[in-house]
């Protein structure tokens, strides 16, 4: 399967009900009605109502130039308006520029931080770099050991602690240990906090304030992961770890198990940060590098 193929199989559900609400909407011939309906296609797709309501404009706008002759002509315009929003957050993460680089996992519970974690290791070493894992989510013993699976699995170097101890202490002993072992990137994984508690804020910021102490650059990422079955609500989880930590990245997971894939244009529109990566499935492969053409693609394109 191509990449394209991939994507728009991993989009299947937000695809299929955008197009099914479009091809509603677009039933009857082009008018101020028709765009009304647009509009709440996009909506319920999770687009947001202010993201929506500027797409429809912009549609409004291409409409009076006389460039809508047909339903298919909606859809290439809607497709270059969410291609240009998506542009503006299409930044592939760079890991050549630090060495050890390090990558800060943070989300919610269960989002798939540690899977993505795995996935992420995995691409890297298919490149050929040495990856070691830091097992900061010390709160329970089988996150420890899921982590270790992994990397047992993949051949990446691991540092893990007993399960209930400083988190902290996790990432500054991999550091250490990853110059040690001549290591290019550093990933740690974390536990699945609530952004609501501000004590584990806290001690996400004793984390990041190990790694910079320890490298002096560093995190070179920090990595914001959501579960876009969350959709919209994932809007909430992005500001509160954004203003507390500073986020750099975002991993969009889960992409094939909902029909809110549109989430991530008022995501893109709020907050501007780079989305590096999308999970459309729990396999290793089955994370991809963002791409804005093709992500508006499998979203809008027959
Ligand atoms: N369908 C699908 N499932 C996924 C994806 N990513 C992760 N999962 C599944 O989501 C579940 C949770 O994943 P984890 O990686 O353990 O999530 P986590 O954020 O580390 O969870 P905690 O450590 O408990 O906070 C697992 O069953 C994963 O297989 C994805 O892209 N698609
Ligand atoms: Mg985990």
């Amino acid at each position: 399967m191509g990449f394209l193929e991939r994507i728009k199989e991993g989009l299947k559900k937000t695809r299929y009900e955008l197009k099914a609400r479009l091809e509603a909407a677009l039933k009857g011939p082009l008018d101020e009605n028709t765009l009304r309906e647009i509009e709440e296609a996009l909506i319920l797709s999770d687009c947001g109502v202010e993201t929506s309501t500027r797409l429809v404009e912009k549609l409004k706008e291409a409409w009076k130039k006389g460039h809508l002759k047909d339903p298919k002509d909606v859809k290439k315009v809607l497709r270059e308006i969410i291609g240009e929003i998506l542009k503006s957050v299409e930044r592939p993460l760079r890991i050549d520029n630090y060495r050890p680089f390090t990558i800060l996992t943070l989300g919610v519970n269960g989002v798939g931080k540690t899977t993505t974690v795995a996935k992420i290791g995995k691409a890297l070493i298919s490149d050929g770099k040495k990856v070691l894992f830091g097992a900061c989510d010390t709160f329970r013993a089988a996150a420890i050991e899921q982590l270790s699976e992994w990397a047992e699995r993949l051949g990446a170097e691991i540092v893990k602690h007993k399960e209930g101890s400083d988190p902290a202490a996790v990432a500054y002993d991999a550091i250490k240990a990853a110059s040690a072992r001549n290591v290019d990137v550093v990933i740690l994984d974390t536990a699945g906090r609530l952004h609501t508690k501000s004590n584990l804020i806290e001690e996400m910021k004793k984390i990041k304030r190990v790694i910079a102490r320890e490298t002096g650059s560093g995190p070179h990422e920090t990595l914001l992961i959501l579960d876009a079955t969350n959709g919209q609500n994932a809007i909430q989880q992005v500001k509160s770890f954004h203003e507390a930590l500073t986020v750099s990245g975002l991993a969009i997971t889960k992409l094939d198990g909902t029909a809110k894939g549109g989430f991530i244009l008022p995501v893109s529109e709020l907050f501007k940060i780079p989305i590096r990566y999308i999970c459309v499935g729990e396999k290793l492969e089955d994370l991809l590098p963002f791409s804005a053409e093709e992500f508006s693609k499998a979203l809008l394109e027959e």
